[in-house]
C-alpha cells in the first residue's frame, strides 16, 4: 500500500473502495487483471507534481486515467498502482480567437471541446464514437484518430502546446501554442502517443479550425472488397472527402441486431462504403457515384436526406464496436499503405478463415486512411481463455503480413498491454532501444505506467 497519499489528498480526492478501484482501474478492455491500490483525483498541477514526487520517493507506480475508453489496456492498473484520474481537471482555461487556440486541462471531455469550438463558430475535428466520454489528455497520450483523419489528421496535428509533469516530477511547457518554432527537439511530440509512460499531460493548447460546410453522407454497396479502393480513388480524384469508412455485411448485421436502425440499402451487399463530403460538392459526388455504378464497382447507394438520416447512417458504422462488445471480440487494429490494402486484406482474410472456420469475423474501419479493424467474435459455447489462446496463436501470422508490408500492428488503438509483446513487428530493435532509453530519461525510477507500451 503506497505511503503518504493521505497527507497529499483529502478523503474526497483519494478513494480505495472496491467499486472505485474496479471502475477507475480499467479501460474498455475486459481481459486484464484489475488491481489498483488507490485512485486519486488531483485538482491542480501542483497536486500532480507532489504526487509524482511522492511516487518516486516511496517507489509506487502511477497509471494515468482519462475517459478509459481505450481498447489496448493502456489505462489498466493490475499491480497495485495508484490510478491518477483527471476527472477533476476538466476545465477550459483560456481561449484565443486570434490564435484559434483553446488551453484546457487534460481531463476535458473531447465532446466538450467540440461543443466549445462550435459555440465560438469554429471546429475541433478529431472525432470518434467515444468522444462523449474520452478526455483530451487520453486522446493526446494515444494520439487518437477516428473518423475524420482522411481530411483533418490525428490528435497530434491539433496539439499546439503541452504542459507535462515528467516521470521525475519536473514541469515542462512544450511549444506554448506556437506555429513556428525551430529551436531543436520538439518534445511535445514525444508525449503524444506515449501512453503516459514518460509523464502526465496536465494541460494542452489545442488548435481549432474554421467550421466546414454542412456535410452529406452517402453509403454505397460494394460487392468486391478491392473495388472499395477504386471507389475511394474515384471520389478523391474529384472532391475532398471528410470521411471514407467501410464495414462488412456481417458487421452490419450485428449493429442491426443491437440498434433500432434501418438497412442502408434494400439488398444486402458483402461490403459498404460510407462517405462524407461538403454539401456544395454534391453534384460532383453524384456524377462519381454514377460512374462507380457503370464500372460495376457499386451496386446501389443512399444519400442522406436529413441530419437525422445522416446520423443514422453514421450509427451503422460507429455503432459496430459497441454492438459486438457482448461477443468479447479479439481486436486487431491494423494499417498498411492504401496501395497495399487490397492484397493485404485478401491475405489476412484467407488466414483468418483457414485458422478459425468456426469463428465469426467482422471487418470494418477507416479505410480512407489505411486503417482496418479486424474483430474476431467469440462463439457463445467457447470458454474465454481458450478463445483468447486460439486468437493469440494466430496473431503472429497476421502481424507478419503487416510487417512484410511495413504496416502497423496498432494504427490508432495504441499498444498498452494488448500489443506490447508484438511491438517488434512494427518497430525495429533500434527503435525499441531508443524508446527504452527515452523512458529512462523522463522516468528514471519507472513510476509512469510501467509495463505499458514497453516491457516493465
Ligand atoms: C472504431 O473505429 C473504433 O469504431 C473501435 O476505433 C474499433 O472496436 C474496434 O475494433
Ligand atoms: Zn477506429
Amino acid at each position: 500500500m503506497p505511503h503518504g497519499l493521505d497527507e497529499l489528498f483529502s478523503a474526497r480526492a483519494l478513494k480505495r473502495d472496491p467499486d472505485t478501484l474496479a471502475q477507475w482501474g480499467c479501460d474498455w478492455t475486459r481481459s486484464f487483471t484489475v488491481a489498483p491500490s488507490a485512485v486519486v483525483f488531483p485538482e491542480s498541477v501542483e497536486e500532480v507534481v507532489a504526487l509524482v514526487r511522492l511516487a518516486n520517493e516511496s517507489a509506487f507506480a502511477l497509471v494515468p486515467s482519462g475517459g478509459r475508453t481505450g481498447l489496448s489496456g493502456g489505462a489498466v492498473a493490475g499491480n497495485g498502482e495508484v490510478v491518477v484520474s483527471f476527472d477533476r481537471m476538466n476545465r477550459i482555461l483560456d481561449f484565443s480567437e486570434a490564435d484559434r487556440l483553446v488551453r484546457c486541462q487534460a481531463g476535458l471531455v473531447t465532446g466538450a471541446l467540440q461543443a466549445f469550438a462550435e459555440e465560438k463558430g469554429l471546429y475541433y475535428p478529431v472525432d470518434f464514437a467515444s468522444s462523449g466520454s474520452s478526455q483530451i489528455g487520453g486522446n493526446i497520450s494515444t494520439n487518437a484518430g477516428g473518423i475524420k483523419v482522411i481530411r483533418y489528421g490525428l490528435t497530434r496535428d491539433w496539439v499546439a502546446g503541452l504542459k507535462v509533469v515528467t516521470g521525475s516530477g519536473e514541469v515542462i511547457d512544450c511549444n506554448q501554442g506556437l506555429v513556428k518554432n525551430a529551436t531543436g527537439y520538439d518534445l511535445r511530440h514525444l508525449f503524444v502517443g506515449a501512453e503516459g509512460t514518460l509523464g502526465l499531460v496536465v494541460e494542452a493548447q489545442m488548435r481549432l479550425t474554421r467550421a466546414p460546410a454542412p456535410q452529406q453522407v452517402m453509403v454505397l454497396g460494394v460487392p468486391a472488397f478491392p473495388d472499395i479502393l477504386k471507389v475511394l480513388a474515384a471520389f478523391q480524384a474529384t472532391l475532398t472527402l471528410s470521411a471514407f469508412e467501410f464495414f462488412s455485411e456481417r458487421a452490419l448485421t450485428k449493429v442491426l441486431a443491437h440498434r433500432d436502425l434501418q438497412r442502408p440499402l434494400p439488398e444486402s451487399v458483402p461490403f459498404y462504403a460510407l462517405l462524407e463530403f461538403d454539401e456544395p460538392d454534391m453534384d460532383r459526388a453524384m456524377s462519381v457515384f454514377e460512374r462507380t455504378v457503370e464500372e460495376g464497382w457499386v451496386t446501389d447507394g443512399v444519400l442522406s436526406q436529413s441530419e437525422k438520416q445522416a446520423a443514422d447512417l453514421w450509427a451503422l458504422r460507429e455503432g459496430i464496436s459497441e454492438s459486438i462488445a457482448p461477443y468479447t471480440p479479439y481486436k486487431n487494429d491494423l494499417s498498411v499503405r492504401i496501395s497495399l490494402m487490397g492484397e493485404f486484406i485478401e491475405e489476412v482474410d484467407a488466414l483468418v478463415a483457414a485458422s478459425y472456420p468456426d469463428f465469426e469475423v467482422c471487418w470494418y474501419g477507416h479505410i480512407g486512411d489505411g486503417n482496418l479493424h479486424l474483430n474476431i467474435l467469440k462463439p457463445a459455447d467457447l470458454d474465454g481463455e481458450a478463445f483468447y489462446e486460439r486468437c493469440h496463436a494466430i496473431s503472429p501470422k497476421i502481424f507478419e503480413a503487416v510487417r512484410s508490408r511495413n504496416g502497423s500492428i496498432s494504427a490508432e488503438h495504441g499498444v498498452g498491454l494488448l500489443k506490447r509483446d508484438f511491438l517488434g513487428f512494427t518497430r525495429s530493435e533500434s527503435d525499441l532501444a531508443i524508446m527504452a532509453a527515452l523512458k529512462r530519461v523522463f522516468d528514471p525510477n519507472q513510476v509512469m505506467n510501467p509495463g505499458k507500451l514497453l516491457p516493465g
